[in-house]
């Protein structure tokens, strides 16, 4: 593993960060609030700034860039937590995958379907190609107030390994499931290879002054209890205990989304600060299912947030009344979507604090 690129910061301690509190365990009268894809294409100072920075890739690699497009949401909404603008792609990136974003397509990487073809990835995530982002992570932390945590991130190493094996994204996930029933050794090879490189890169966040990481496991929800034992509990709960050997008190947030039945097996292995809901969770079992005094994060439907009115109150107050009065982040159930009003974010926000 390379040396870290930048050195840790002396950060204050952020006694006043509601999210920070919520994950040591402290359930919040007024619980703390950040969505996932807060900075998108829904708000138009982010497709303004992108539409000049040319490629994606560009953006998430361009320390300046990066930074206003993190603090945009921050701005207008006052969320409790930024997440750095970046994506899951750039540790296949930085492991030596060609990875390309095609316009109103997504993801395009040279797809690796084998363990010869492994071969053409480096051993080692080359964290240098990375400096950029831990160089955004570090200008965001200096910008933020002190109230306000910055969340670091990457994909679970069965997300990113689906798009390294299809090529692209989506629900594309068949050619890494087959790869997995065909040749599991090479299939794990490669996701152990994703531990190692996700745990050097989110230590590398953490180390730049990220509050803390969330992983994203996007994809995992459909494999069967068995399959999801040993591709995403095992990996996510070997990647949280390699950030914690480097960063002991690392605050670490893991996102199974979809794991329904599963997230109780999940829950019990995976030493997480807090889990993440998906939209069709049944949230009381959810929250039955996960140590007391864990945090929970989610779970309003995205598409009740871009209808707005009166059934974003209503899928609001579901959320607050089925998981508050024990640690809660109040967030999506998936990200926001891209023609969603940016109005009816701030109607969230304020429904949530509304009794502040
Ligand atoms: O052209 C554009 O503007 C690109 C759209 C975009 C954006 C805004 C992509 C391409 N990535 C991102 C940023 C991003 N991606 C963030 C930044 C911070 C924030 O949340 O505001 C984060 C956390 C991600 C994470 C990510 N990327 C995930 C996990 C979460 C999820 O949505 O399930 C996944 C699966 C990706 C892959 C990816 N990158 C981009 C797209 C369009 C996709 C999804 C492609 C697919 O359909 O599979």
């Amino acid at each position: 593993m390379s040396a870290p690129v930048v050195e840790r910061r002396e950060t204050p301690p952020r006694d006043g960060s509601l999210f920070l509190r919520t994950l040591s365990g402290e359930a919040l009268p007024t619980p703390p609030v950040w969505l996932m894809r807060q900075a998108g294409r829904y708000l138009p100072e982010y497709r303004e700034l992108r539409a000049r920075a040319g490629g994606f890739l560009d953006l998430c690699y361009t320390p300046a860039l990066a930074t206003e497009v993190t603090l945009q949401p921050i701005r207008r909404f006052g969320f409790d937590a930024a997440i750095l603008f970046s994506d899951i792609l750039v540790v296949p990136h930085a492991l030596g995958q060609h990875v390309g974003f095609v316009e109103g397509e997504g993801p395009r990487l040279e797809p690796v379907t084998s363990r010869a073809e492994f071969g053409r990835l480096r051993d080692e995530i080359d964290l240098a190609m990375l400096a950029p982002v831990y160089e955004t992570v570090s200008r965001v932390r200096s910008e933020l107030a002190p109230e306000k945590a910055l969340i670091g991130f990457c994909g679970a190493p069965y997300t990113v390994a689906t798009y390294m094996v299809a090529g692209r994204g989506g629900d594309e996930q068949a050619p890494a499931r087959l790869l997995a029933y065909r040749d599991p050794e090479a299939f794990s090879e490669l996701i152990d290879r994703l531990v190692e490189a996700s745990a050097a890169h989110l230590v590398a966040q953490l180390e730049a002054g990220a509050d803390a990481v969330q992983i994203f496991d996007s994809w995992s929800g459909d494999l069967p209890p068995d399959e999801f034992t040993r591709w995403s509990t095992e990996p996510i709960r070997a990647l949280c205990e390699r950030v914690r050997a480097r960063v002991p008190d690392a605050k670490i947030l893991a996102f199974p989304r979809g794991a329904g039945a599963k997230l109780a097996g999940f829950a019990r292995a995976v030493p997480a600060n807090a889990f993440g809901l998906a939209t069709s969770e049944d949230l009381r079992a959810a929250r039955a299912a996960v140590p007391a005094g864990v945090a929970l994060q989610g779970a309003i439907d995205p598409l009740a947030l871009m209808a707005g009115g009166a059934a974003l109150d209503r899928a609001v107050d579901r959320v607050l009344e089925e998981l508050g009065g024990a640690p809660l982040v109040v967030n999506l159930g998936h990200g926001v979507r891209q023609h969603t009003p940016p109005e009816h974010v701030g109607q969230l926000v304020a429904r949530v604090r509304r009794n502040r």
